[in-house]
Order: C-alpha cells, then structure tokens, then sequence
C-alpha cells in the first residue's frame, strides 16, 4: 500500500489538479465528505479528508451547498486510522510551520568573543553612588525596641566602612571591563541625627550634641571621600539638605537654607580641598561649589538638584513630606510628574530618600524613580507604627551609559541580618536568659 501524502506535500500540478476537481464536486453539489470520498478515488497517492476539502474550500472561497452528513462513529481499526491520519497531518503542519519560519536575527560576533577587546565595550561610564540617613549619631537603644531594632554611632561608623567598600568593590568588578574612571555621589540627606528637638524623645535616642555630629561626620566623610579615589580620577558630589538638619524644632517653621548638614558639606568640600584642589564659586541661584580640583562639590541650599548626567537629566531631594511608591496619588511617582511639568521636562532620573526604604518604579517612557535605603534599619517609629517595616540597610550604586542611561543597578546591603533583627522570644530559646549587666 503506498503511503498517501497530504495535499501540502504534492508537486504544485498536481494540487492544483485536485483543487480544479474539487471546485467542480462542488458545483456538482457534492457534499464535502462526498466530494473527499471522490478526489481519494481519483488521486491515490494523496489523502484527502473533509478537514482538507474544507481548508481547501475557505482558502478558495468555494462553497458547498450540500449538508455534510455528520461523521458515522468509528470503532476499532477504522478509528485507529483516522487518528493516525491526523497525527501525519498535525506533524506536516507543523514541519511546513517551521520550514516557512524566519528565524531570529543570530548573535552578534561581540558577543560571541572570548577576548575582552573584541567584546566593545569601549563606552566610557559612569558610577552613580546614591548616599543618604546616615543619622549619624542616632542611638536606637536595643532594649527599647525588644531587640527589633538597634543603631548607634559604632554601628553606624561600621556600616559607612562597609559602604565606602560597597562601592569599591562593585567598581573594581566594572573597571575590568568598562572604562569607568568618573564617580556621581548624590548625597540626599539626614547625614545627622540632629538637634534633639525635632520630636519629644529625640534627645533620648541620640549620643551626642548637633555640634559634634557634624564635627563627628566631617572628619569621617573626608576621609571616605577621598578613600573613593583609590579607584576614581574624578567625583562630583551632589548635595540636597534633609529634614534632620533643619534648626527649628517643628518641620512647619523650618527655611530650608538654615540646615546644619549643609554647612557640614561647607566643611567637607574645605577638607577635600585642602587635599586635592579646587575653587569655590556661588551660582546665582545660591549653589555653592568647588571645581578644579579631582572632587567638585555642589551644595544645594534649595530642596531640589537638576543634573545631567551623560546627557540624562536626573533630580535629587531628600523627599520630606513625599510618600513612597506605593501611594497612588499622594507619593513619588505623583510628585515626579508634577516635577516635570514645573521644570517642562521628563526627569529621566529622580532620586529620593527619606522613608528608609529601598524602593523603584519605571513608570513612564525614559523616567523612573528610586527611593534609596538607609544607614539605621529597622527604627522605634518603623517598627512601632501601623504599617510597621524593616528591611536590611542599603544603598544604591548605578552605573550611566551615554546611550542607554542606567546599565547596572546594585544595592550594597551594609549588614547582616542577625545585627540588624535580635528576637527574642520568652520560652524559645536561651537569649532571654542573658543578663545584661
Ligand atoms: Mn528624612
């Protein structure tokens, strides 16, 4: 018995041949499994079932006027068969499916090249290190919170190390292949703990006076600031004031110039300029900088920076009074659209801090916005209040693309998880115990 081959697989004539006689069964007015009966007797070598002669029918536009009587039911070796004539059907549709299929486009050579020359990555980039509550000085005692949260200058002074080294090390990994020679810090705020006055508990939760914080923090960040060149020709620091800097108890009376963090940036920037160079100049709209040396400084005494960056426009605030992400019409993604309407741009990048919590949304076409994390963790006010939250403390570092904008997206996670969470559950384990003396 010759295997008979669906109409697709057939000599272009002879298909054509088979539509011709089907055309006139139906003008005959065959019905459709009289008229496949019919073209099986004349052509043996192809099968033709009343799916094919329908196929047929539709791709033509021939219609059958006659009723197909409905299908006898198949039993035994008659229902065996018809299967198997499907199965060869199916199994055709799908080589023609695959053999008519354009295929992708192939990988391209560069990334198919073993040696690091050949694979182009010959754009230059850079990094953009996001800094913010630091709230040095802060003191979260452990006993105040049930070991849910802790945080106090030791802490603190451990996680900015551990930082500094953050950024080195996911740098060194980059420059292996990309030339990245240049570092954006965006410094958003809350350096400090602050003044004490700014709620009625907070100068039982901090160590040391506002004076000393910034004395405290100057000589610290100076000393990162230039650790960072160790792999850095250059770095732009971007400075906007938080609300733990402010002067005034309440946040209703605070002018957002008087900020005791901008004057501790004042102090950096003379520290740094001390060691690598640089000129100051105000701009008229009040930004104080140092440029010329290997580390400009831009201290914004307003709320907002606008910087471009490899051609991206980016914003950076602190975001006092601005909700995270998750809030629809009151939140960050909110506050940057009305952003942009202010400026008559789309902030490619808009930087925020403030709430604690890393966070990012790409809402629009070539806009997105990224809260940052924090130095402290878990605090009395995120664990005590009714959206209660912690998470690990972070910081986010990015590298920039003239083409493509953000390419790398890293957190640096500054500690781990059994400093950061003590529970203590009565009853469960030895902890509880302990006696601290
Ligand atoms: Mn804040």
């Amino acid at each position: 018995m010759t295997v008979r081959k669906t109409i697709n697989r057939i000599p272009a004539d002879e298909r054509e041949r088979v539509g011709d006689r089907l055309r006139e069964l139906a003008d005959e007015e065959q019905s459709m499994r009289a008229t496949a009966e019919t073209l099986e007797a004349e052509f043996p070598k192809v099968r033709v079932t009343v799916s094919t002669v329908k196929n047929i029918a539709t791709r033509e536009g021939i219609s059958f006027s006659a009723p197909t009587a409905p299908v006898a039911k198949l039993t035994g070796q008659a229902k065996k068969d018809e299967r198997q004539e499907f199965l060869v059907e199916v199994m055709d549709k799908a080589a023609d499916f695959i053999r008519e299929r354009t295929p992708l486009i192939e990988v391209p050579a560069y990334l198919r090249a073993t040696k690091v020359e050949d694979m182009g990555f010959d754009t230059p980039q850079h990094g953009l290190a996001l800094f913010s509550d630091l709230h040095y000085y802060s003191r979260i005692d452990r006993r105040a919170s049930n070991g849910l949260a802790e945080y106090n200058i030791d802490i603190a002074r451990y996680r900015l190390a551990r930082w500094r080294d953050g950024v080195l090390r996911f740098t060194q990994m980059d420059q292996l292949v990309i030339d990245l020679k240049h570092l954006d810090i965006f410094a958003l705020g809350d350096d400090l703990e602050g003044h004490g006055e700014m709620f009625g508990s907070q100068s039982l939760q901090m160590s040391e006076s506002i004076i000393f914080q910034v004395m405290g923090f100057v000589e610290d960040m100076t000393q990162i600031i230039l650790s960072l060149l160790e792999r850095y020709e250059t770095i732009r620091i971007i400075k906007v004031p938080g609300n733990h800097g402010r002067t005034t108890a309440r946040a209703k009376s605070s002018y957002t110039p008087d900020n005791f963090e901008t004057m501790a940036w004042e102090l950096i920037a003379e520290r740094v300029r001390g060691q690598v160079g640089g000129e100051w100049s105000s701009s008229l709209n009040g930004v104080r900088s140092l440029q010329g040396g290997k580390v400009d400084f831009f201290i914004h005494y307003g709320a907002i920076a606008f910087v471009d960056v490899l051609g991206w426009l980016c914003a950076a605030r602190h975001g006092h009074g601005i909700k995270g992400l998750q809030s629809t019409y009151t939140g960050a993604l909110n506050n940057k659209f009305r952003l942009n309407a202010i400026i008559g741009e789309v902030i490619n990048w808009y930087f925020k801090a403030h709430l604690h919590e890393a966070q990012s949304s790409e809402s629009e076409i070539r806009g997105e916005v990224i809260q940052n994390g924090c130095f402290v963790g878990p605090s009395l006010l995120s664990i005590e209040m009714s959206q209660a939250a912690a998470s690990l403390p972070s910081q986010d570092f990015m590298l920039f693309h003239p083409g493509r904008g953000k390419t790398h997206h890293y957190r640096i996670h500054l500690d781990e998880v059994d400093k950061v969470r003590q529970l203590e559950v009565i009853g469960r384990d030895e902890l509880s115990k302990v006696v601290i003396r």
